[in-house]
């Protein structure tokens, strides 16, 4: 019989509470044979990343996932034998009595923020709350041995390679887009945050020698896209030339389209949390906008993650990696770090698909947990 797993998720903010529980829910049912329910409070936000869900009903199987809308009053189900609360999401009180009225106590996790920090590897399985006789435990997904891993679905990087292999797949993929990039031209995603060092940075792109086509799926960092062209109302498809910058605005794609956007530019803005792991999985350099947190503690966060992706660098390529990325996150100055950036382009360039196989060829996150379950029993 199929082990049953339940993942429980609020979203917060944003994608990327969702972002993270549907793609770990459609891997453990596709890869692992689980039988998968994915609670969620907010469909809405559900449906932007999967348009296929009908916000309208209470259940509903998605991907081999069975999608369930979690709203008060809590409807009396069954306790699985895995029970996930993704980012310390506190489960109905019903249900964790239905988890302690098992014969068997269910594996209750909570799945943590992703940080390379270095005590993550230190709290990585620890046992945290009670309730009654069952024991939760902390789930960090992390960069490093000792922690769980990062989301990584079987094949993703062999399926990268083969379309970045095919310039027409590329070329199809584009276009489908409604994107057709000008010969030469340096392509860049956009996905981030409101950010004071926009423009800096677009002045710098718009006065280079190379041109460059940005592609901004719609979203919260438009609104500075907008103020630096001076125009107001863009919409998916809009696109505008400023110097050697055409900037088009994309639609809000499917997870997968996604992934292929990353693995077709050549460097990829991104944020949060799933954004930043699949722009590594792109192989190639990124930018990323942390999410920022009371007191700065996300700088901390930002500055353990630099620590360990800057390894191997050669140090003008590091300093330049680093002055960019804290630019980025502290209103510095774009304009200067991204030339610099420049100057060490090809060396980031190797060192990104690098990191991309050494990330790749750790445990990934869904089969640790598997595992886990398996060592549980
Ligand atoms: O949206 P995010 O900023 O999400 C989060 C939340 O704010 C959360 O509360 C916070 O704790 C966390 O960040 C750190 O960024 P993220 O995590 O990258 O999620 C975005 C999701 O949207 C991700 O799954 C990728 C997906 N996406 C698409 O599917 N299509 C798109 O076109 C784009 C731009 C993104």
């Amino acid at each position: 019989m199929k082990a049953t797993w339940d993942i429980f998720c609020t979203v917060v903010d944003n994608f990327g509470d969702i972002g993270v529980t549907w793609r770990l829910a459609r891997q453990l049912a596709a890869e692992h044979d689980c039988a998968v329910r994915l609670w969620v409070d907010d469909l809405r936000a559900f449906e932007h990343l999967c348009p296929a869900i009908d916000v309208g009903l209470e259940r509903q199987s998605q991907r081999g996932v069975e999608v369930c809308r979690w709203s008060a009053p809590w409807s009396l189900v069954p306790a699985a034998d895995v029970v996930i609360g993704a980012f310390a999401c506190a489960l109905p009180h019903e249900y964790m009595e239905a988890m302690a009225q098992r014969d068997k106590a269910p594996l209750w996790l909570n799945l943590d923020y992703l940080s390379a920090e270095d005590w993550i590897v230190g709290c990585h399985g620890l046992p945290s709350v009670k309730f009654k006789q069952v024991q939760k435990f902390f789930f960090f997904p992390g960069f490093q041995v000792g922690t769980g891993g990062l989301l990584r679905e079987a094949g993703l990087l062999e399926q990268r390679r083969a379309f970045v292999q095919d310039p027409r797949a590329r070329f199809d993929f584009l276009r489908g887009l409604g994107v057709e990039p000008t010969d030469g031209a340096r392509l860049i995603s956009l996905f981030a945050y409101e950010n004071e060092g926009l423009a800096g940075w677009l002045d710098a792109l718009a006065t280079d020698i190379r041109p460059t086509h940005l592609l901004v799926p719609v979203g919260r960092i438009l609104a500075d896209v907008q103020r630096w062209l001076g125009v107001e109302g863009l919409v998916a498809g809009a696109r505008e030339v400023r110097g050697q910058l055409a900037v088009q605005v994309l639609p809000f794609v499917p997870q997968e389209d996604y992934d292929r956007l990353l693995w077709s530019c050549d460097f990829n803005a991104v944020r949060g949390e799933d954004s930043f792991v699949r722009a590594q999985w792109a192989g190639r350099p990124l930018l990323w906008h942390i999410y920022r947190q009371e007191d700065d503690v996300h700088l901390d966060k930002l500055e353990a993650f630099l620590g360990l992706y800057t390894q191997g660098l050669s140090a003008p390529a590091k300093a330049a990696f680093e002055g960019w990325w804290r630019a980025w996150n502290t209103a510095g100055d774009m304009a200067s770090a991204w030339k610099t950036l420049l100057e060490n382009e090809r060396e980031l360039a190797e060192h990104a698909e690098r990191w991309c196989l050494e990330q790749g060829s750790r445990p990934d996150l869904a089969t640790a947990l598997v595992k886990l379950y398996l060592n549980w029993i």
